[in-house]
């Protein structure tokens, strides 16, 4: 141990504290070599840093004086994770070092059961990103993300469904919900962009000075989360939630088919339940309101990922009948690794089809599930894809691939668990899915777009365009300075060309 450092680092007034001398002389026998500890200094000061290394030294502990590269755990005392994260910064260690960030208590743990405790939730000042939804554990991302500095862009961020900061998100949700039932873009990019940066946080935020140096939090967001640390609600919340209008709009967009103009018609009309609008026969609903509503409680009961994956083999079944080499991938929420969502999206893509067998496939697949008596409800729209088209500037431009909004009646046999949300005595449950088809040279961009989230899609698009001088569509990506399209071939590629790390799927949860 380096007493002169130490000593000269502690209190001027006091003398440094006589040492047990056997403590000084004797190296301690280290029991615990998968530990390598560090203990910060900053705010629990020298004197008590000093008595704690020494304790866990004596308990059979590696300590170590300086942080360096073989350390594995870093104890603070009266440090949130971002001040902890703050002062890393300032060591500029490597980045590929992988420790845990936890509290004295944790610490205090070990020394009473004289052995290491189990790291959990209430000792972790930063808890590591988990990215169980990625098949390879080599893509597993730790703290040192967390020191770089957090991007504006969702699309430079890692969100992970372990979002750590859910009460506050939770609340954003929510406003920016109203904000996009009232039309009001410019208020709900607010409240989106703040919900996004705090589920990519490592760490949970408990105090304001946690957000300093967070981008996207502006006076707005700011004044919601210091409310919900001081109060544990916020005000603005709890007036959305209690507000008519928005309860009204909730209710009726939760019908497939009813959107902003009908939900605002209806409100007009002085309708406020559902049930209201089913008995009326003077409204004129369309052929897929009458869907939505003929099929509500399945379609507002979400899709589990084992009905999900059920949906996911008919899919497959009906297209390879038609083009063997077609691939089928699962877009979406649930190839981000969410374990339910509101419908299932597919993209088809075929390597060996002709044009016309291409522009043929949806129709066909359509009039089998027909056949098999499995088609509740479709619309399948027409392909305006052209070529040589620049790709859209526009953030939330739908694409021009042919693609097909179904409801499809999922027979209960098919699918293998999960059976607790099926009512009695109904043999199958409606789901609803998106087919999207495009060509194959495209199915990168495709995927890219289809895959989500929507702010990671707006992030991306909206990166391209600032800092690359890029447009990216789920077409193509082209270069405005060098006038050329840049073709890619997979997700990584346009990540390449976008000059973008690579992030998995299971990390665009923004
Ligand atoms: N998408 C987009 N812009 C939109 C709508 C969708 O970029 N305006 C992309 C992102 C996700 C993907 O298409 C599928 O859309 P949804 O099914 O609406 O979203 P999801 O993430 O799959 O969520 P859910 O679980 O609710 O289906
Ligand atoms: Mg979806």
């Amino acid at each position: 141990m380096d007493w002169l450092r130490i000593a000269r680092s502690g209190p001027r007034k006091k003398r440094p504290r006589q040492m047990d001398a056997s403590a000084v002389s004797s190296p301690h026998n280290i029991k615990f070599q998968d530990l390598v500890l560090f203990i910060l200094e900053k705010k629990m000061g020298s004197t008590r840093r000093t008595f704690l290394m020494e304790l866990a030294r004596r308990k059979g502990f590696r300590v170590e004086n300086e942080l360096s590269e073989s350390v594995t755990h870093i104890v603070a005392e009266n440090n949130s994770g971002s001040d902890v994260l703050e002062w890393l910064q300032l060591q500029k260690i490597e980045a590929s070092s992988q420790f845990e960030l936890l509290d004295v208590s944790w610490l205090i743990e070990c020394m009473g059961a004289g052995k290491p405790v189990e790291t959990t939730g209430k000792h972790q000042l930063v808890v590591k990103q988990d990215c169980s939804a990625s098949p390879d554990p080599g893509h597993q991302k730790t703290l040192p993300l967390a020191i770089k500095k957090i991007s504006p862009y969702a699309c430079q961020r890692r969100t992970t469904l372990n979002n750590q900061n859910q009460i506050f998100t939770d609340a954003f949700d929510i406003l920016a919900e109203n904000c996009e039932l009232r039309e009001n873009e410019e208020s709900y990019l607010v409240f989106a962009r703040a919900a996004s940066v705090l589920k990519s946080l490592p760490f949970t935020i408990i105090s304001m000075k946690d957000t300093e140096g967070i981008p996207c939090l502006g006076d707005k967001a700011k004044c919601v989360i210091e409310e919900i640390i001081e109060d544990g609600e916020s005000s603005e919340v709890k007036a959305v939630l209690n507000d008519e209008r928005y309860s009204s709009f909730k209710l009726f967009t939760s019908v497939f088919g009813v959107g902003l103009k009908t939900s605002e018609k209806w409100f007009r009309m002085g309708f406020r339940t559902l049930s209201q609008i089913r008995s009326n026969e003077s409204l004129k609903l369309t052929r897929m309101q009458k869907a939505g509503f003929l099929y509500y409680e399945d379609l507002v009961s979400c899709v589990s990922r084992a009905e999900a994956e059920a949906v996911s083999v008919l899919v497959q079944e009906a297209v390879w009948a038609f083009l063997p080499d077609a691939f089928v991938t699962m877009t979406g929420g649930f190839r981000r690794g969410k374990k339910s969502g509101h419908d299932v999206d597919f993209l088809i893509t075929s390597p060996g089809a002709t044009e016309e067998e291409e522009e043929e496939l949806l129709q066909k697949v359509i009039n089998l599930w027909g056949k098999e008596g499995l088609l509740l409800y479709y619309d399948l729209v027409e392909s305006t894809f052209e070529k040589l088209k620049l790709p859209s500037r526009k953030v939330d431009a739908l694409d021009h691939f042919q693609k097909c909004f179904l409801i499809l009646k999922l027979p209960y046999q098919r699918v293998d668990s999960g059976k607790s949300s099926w009512q009695e005595g109904k043999a199958w449950k409606a789901i609803r899915v998106d087919l999207v088809m495009c060509p194959y040279e495209r199915r990168a961009f495709a995927l890219l777009g289809w895959t989500g989230s929507r702010q990671f899609e707006r992030d991306l698009r909206r990166y391209a365009t600032h800092e690359q001088k890029m447009i990216l569509d789920n077409h193509a990506l082209y270069d405005k300075t060098k006038r050329i399209f840049l073709p890619a071939e997979s997700e990584e590629e346009i990540f390449a060309h976008l000059g973008l790390d690579y992030i998995e799927p299971c990390e665009r949860n923004a």
